[in-house]
Parts: structure tokens; C-alpha cells; sequence
């Protein structure tokens, strides 16, 4: 097994192929995730199979998976340091789930929050939408993570995955750590450059001006941000006033990708001669965050046999930690293992 330090934190922290990355995935998730790769132990799974709770297209999700894998390390997710990983390879994750969907009374689903988002109104919704939770509970509890860093849309999530730990642990007796949500203080949440209230998402990153992916050239990033929705107020401050969202927006990104403090962002500002001034700024900070990125995406997605043998070697160290783990919960149920004789 890989040496671990016993004083690091686990943390477990996904995503979704669900489309090219985009700057709040980076900004929200991804940078801390690199940030913090020497201080804690990181399992970062691709979740494939948290994408399809909603149809996907088998062709683009295979590409995406390669894709998201190769982008997750151009942004410094080091595979000698964090455990990078494809969710649908590691079977212990779905037999886990499963045994987990047995003790998990479906009123505890129904009240999730972003179930009854995502399901309303819609004349069909998949049992996996109800029951993704429980994967998700899976990823966590099969790597005994302490700590699962999401945005608040997510937190509900934790606590449900906490409430089924604590039910199998009453149920056959210790087995899981309970782990706890941990929302980032800084860029939790990047808002959608058309629609300052709504999140940035890869899966409205067709509609026109709402999401700068990763992978957009320098002037798509430009024309971006000089599109963004901002106000008539021309003040360049943090604000938590709705309708300044968008320029509170535009500053958030900024801080992130630079590290300063508020006043320090905004003394940045005080020349600046309106909101193009403030664009113009954004958008330089932005793509030279990307470009070096992108380069190094490019090198990777280039070289396949490169990328194939960093994907088996994550997956070889997350079944270390999942596969010993899934056997005790074997035993702990009573279903039969070879050569094992019961619990
Ligand atoms: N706009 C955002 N701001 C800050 N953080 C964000 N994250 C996503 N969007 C933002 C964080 O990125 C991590 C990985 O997300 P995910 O792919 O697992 O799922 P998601 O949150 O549903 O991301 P998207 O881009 O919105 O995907 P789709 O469109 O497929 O639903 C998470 O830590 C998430 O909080």
C-alpha cells in the first residue's frame, strides 16, 4: 500500500466529464486540489459514472474522460502526489453503492435538494439521478476521506453521505470515518459571465458567452470577458448587492488567479478607468493563467501512450486503498469471499 502520512487529511474530490473544464471548476475546485497536494492526501476521481445519470454521448464521453484526465494534470495535479483516477475503473466504487442503496431509506434521496432542481419538470428522470448521492457516498467512504472539499451546492451531499456512514455503522458496526464538507473561502463559486446568478457550468458552456472553458483560444477568452454582463453603477468594488454580481464576478476571478486580499484587488483598480479598463485586466490575468496550461494539455492529449500509463497508475493506487476496503464490507454484510469463512 502507499505510504501515507497518518497526520495528512483524506480528501476525496471528483468531477464530472461531463464537458470541457471551465474556469470555475479551476478556480473553485482544481486550484485548491493543487494548492494543497503537499499538505494533504488527495483521491481525485473522473466520475464517468456520475455523467451518466444524464444522457451522454458514449463517443464524446469517452473523449472527454481522456480529455479532463490530461487537462487535470496540465493544472498541476501531480500524479506522484494525488491520487488521479477514472471512477468507472475501480468496480469497488459500484459495489459499494450498491450495498449502500440497501440501506438507504429513499426519503433521504427524495429530499435532496439538487434531485428535485434537476427533476423538475421533466417527464422522465432516471433512477440513477435519485440514487447518485449514494455513488457519491461511495467514492468518499471506500478511501476512508476525511474531508470532501465542494461548493455549497454540494454540502447537502456530505451530509447525507455522513447520515448513511453513520446508519451501515449502527447497522454492522464500525466501518466507515464520517467525513465532513469543507467549502473554499475564495472562489467557491464563479458565476456565469451572461448571467451573473447563475454558476459557471460545462453544461451550458454552448450557450454563447457563459463560460470560459480551458481550452478556448486567447481572443474566445478576450471576447469573453468584454462580453460579461456587468451594471451602470462604474464602481469597481466587491459587492454582495445582486445587481453588481457581474463585476463582483469579474473581481472574484481576478483575486482567485492573483492571491491578493480584497482591498489589495481593489487598490489594483483605482486607475482604472471604467469597467473596459476593469476587462481589459481580467482578461490578461486569465490568459496567462490558461496559456501555459493549455500547453501542457496539448503535449499530454498528444501523447497518448504517455496519458494511458498515468491513468493505470491511478487507478493501480486507488485500488490499494478500495479493494481492501470493499472486502471488509463484504465480510461485515455476510456475502461470501473466497477463502474467507464470515466476518
Ligand atoms: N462555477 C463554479 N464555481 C466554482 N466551483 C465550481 N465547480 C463547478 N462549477 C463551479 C466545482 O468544480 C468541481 C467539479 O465539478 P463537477 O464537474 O463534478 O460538477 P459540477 O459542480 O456540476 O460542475 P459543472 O461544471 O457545473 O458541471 P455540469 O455542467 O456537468 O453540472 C466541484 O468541486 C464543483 O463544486
Amino acid at each position: 500500500m502507499p505510504t501515507s502520512n497518518a497526520k495528512k487529511s483524506r480528501i476525496l474530490t471528483g468531477i464530472q466529464p461531463s464537458g470541457d473544464m471551465q474556469l470555475g471548476n479551476y478556480l473553485g475546485a482544481v486550484k485548491h486540489w493543487v494548492m494543497n497536494q503537499d499538505i494533504q492526501t488527495n483521491f481525485i476521481p473522473v466520475v464517468d459514472l456520475h455523467s451518466i445519470t444524464v444522457k451522454q454521448d458514449p463517443e464524446e464521453l469517452s473523449r472527454n474522460t481522456l480529455s479532463l484526465v490530461a487537462m487535470l494534470i496540465a493544472c498541476g495535479v501531480d500524479p506522484e502526489k494525488s491520487t488521479l483516477f477514472i471512477q468507472s475503473h475501480i468496480s469497488a466504487h459500484a459495489v459499494l453503492s450498491w450495498i449502500l442503496n440497501c440501506t438507504t431509506p429513499v426519503g433521504w434521496l427524495e429530499r435532496m435538494i439538487q434531485y428535485k432542481e434537476k427533476s423538475h419538470n421533466q417527464e422522465r428522470v432516471s433512477t440513477g439521478l435519485l440514487t447518485y448521492p449514494i455513488l457519491m457516498a461511495a467514492d468518499i467512504l471506500i478511501y476512508d476521506a476525511d474531508e470532501v472539499p465542494v461548493g455549497e451546492d454540494q454540502k447537502q451531499h456530505v451530509e447525507l453521505t455522513r447520515d448513511i456512514a453513520e446508519r451501515f455503522n449502527n447497522l454492522y458496526g464500525e466501518t466507515f470515518v464520517l467525513p465532513k464538507a469543507v467549502v473554499p473561502k475564495v472562489g467557491a463559486r464563479v458565476m456565469g459571465l451572461d448571467n451573473p446568478s447563475l454558476k459557471m457550468s460545462k453544461s451550458y458552456a454552448h450557450i454563447r458567452g457563459h463560460a470560459i472553458s480551458m481550452l478556448d483560444d486567447p481572443k474566445e477568452i478576450d471576447r469573453s470577458i468584454k462580453r460579461a454582463v456587468t451594471d451602470s453603477f462604474n464602481e469597481i468594488c466587491f459587492s454582495s448587492d445582486k445587481e453588481r454580481a457581474g463585476v463582483n464576478n469579474l473581481l472574484g476571478i481576478y483575486q482567485v488567479i492573483t492571491g491578493k486580499t480584497f482591498t489589495e484587488v481593489e487598490n489594483d483598480f483605482n486607475d482604472a478607468r471604467g469597467y473596459g479598463d476593469l476587462k481589459s485586466r481580467v482578461s490578461e490575468v486569465v490568459i496567462s493563467e490558461i496559456e501555459p496550461i493549455q500547453k501542457r494539455y496539448h503535449e499530454l492529449i498528444n501523447n497518448s501512450p504517455e496519458l494511458e500509463s498515468l491513468i493505470q497508475k491511478g487507478d493501480d493506487l486507488a485500488k490499494q486503498y478500495a479493494d481492501p476496503k470493499l472486502d471488509v464490507v463484504l465480510g461485515k454484510v455476510g456475502l461470501h469471499r473466497n477463502g474467507h469463512s464470515g466476518v
